[in-house]
């Protein structure tokens, strides 16, 4: 079904993931201090949204809640981002650990709708887990973004729906993504019919392509009035041969596409709007 394309841009900055290690990826922001200057650089290249996953002080990934805290105040001291903390963290973590991130206050959460092969691993997200987090969510007044990696993902967000109502706020914000070895691929035809799968109460959806897809998703996304997300969680090849130089390269580049769309960024108090986010 066709979603009305917003006049501007929401591109969400997602600078650090789970699965880079610092060893590999010296230049990857671990540490908090190294989060906040990439949030604010990359703000000023145009990022509305910074999705978040911490690392512990051997820079390993974890979801310490004290760390979450403290990560979820310095980013709102220091940006206007819109701040969404991963509900998926790394395919290792426990669900409850996983839930118990709701306790951290953010303004947003990721929430995967399903079960996805992951690479090597697995990145487990039963329905049951996914009945106990969305409805806290809503107790939370914490907006969830549904991350959808596979059509079978859409098929599940329209059975939260029709069982548990909108989210708090009311909005319905997903982000595709494509390219994940095991998940949907990443091309335009696949996002197109991604998108026409999406329930009528869907109010915006972004795309983010992994690897080598994430201009082409970018692109795709673009031309059917998506918004995007780019960042060193999904994408660390600027071009063939050409390593990231930092995240806030990324958002520069969307941040260009989009302006030549005809749909330039969108500023962090546009995108609380757009997404009902709750003033903390
Ligand atoms: N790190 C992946 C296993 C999310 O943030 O919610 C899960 C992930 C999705 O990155
Ligand atoms: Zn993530």
């Amino acid at each position: 079904m066709p979603i009305a394309a917003h006049a501007r841009t929401l591109i969400t900055i997602a600078p650090t993931g789970a699965e880079s290690t610092k060893a590999d990826v010296p230049h990857l922001p671990t540490t908090l201090d190294e989060l906040v200057v990439a949030a604010k650089a990359c703000e000023a290249a145009g990022a509305g949204l910074v999705h978040v996953h911490i690392r512990d002080d051997q820079h390993a990934p974890t979801l310490d809640l004290g760390r979450l805290r403290a990560t979820v105040t310095a980013l709102r001291e220091e940006t206007s981002l819109v701040v969404q903390l991963s509900t998926g963290g790394a395919v290792s973590d426990p669900y409850e650990d996983r839930l118990a991130v709701l306790d951290a206050e953010p303004d947003s959460c990721s929430l995967t709708m399903g079960t996805v092969n992951f690479g090597d691993g697995v990145f487990m997200n039963s329905w049951p887990f996914i009945q106990q987090l969305y409805p806290l969510t809503q107790e939370r007044a914490v907006v969830p973004e549904f991350e959808l990696f596979d059509l079978g993902h859409v098929a599940a967000l329209h059975r939260l729906l029709d069982r548990f109502g909108l989210p708090y706020g009311e909005k319905v914000h997903c982000d595709f993504v494509l390219g994940v070895p095991g998940g949907m691929p990443g091309d335009a035809a696949t996002l197109a019919a991604a998108v026409q799968a999406l329930p009528d109460e869907v109010t915006s959806w972004s795309a983010t392509g992994i690897g080598r897809t994430s201009v082409p998703v970018a692109l795709a996304a673009l031309s059917m009035g998506g918004h995007l997300r780019v960042g060193m969680e999904d994408t660390l090849t600027y071009a063939k041969g050409q390593p990231v130089r930092d995240n806030a390269q990324l958002v520069e580049r969307v941040a260009s596409i989009a302006t030549l769309a005809g749909r330039p960024p969108m500023a962090a108090d546009d995108v609380r709007e757009l997404l009902a986010i709750k003033r903390r």
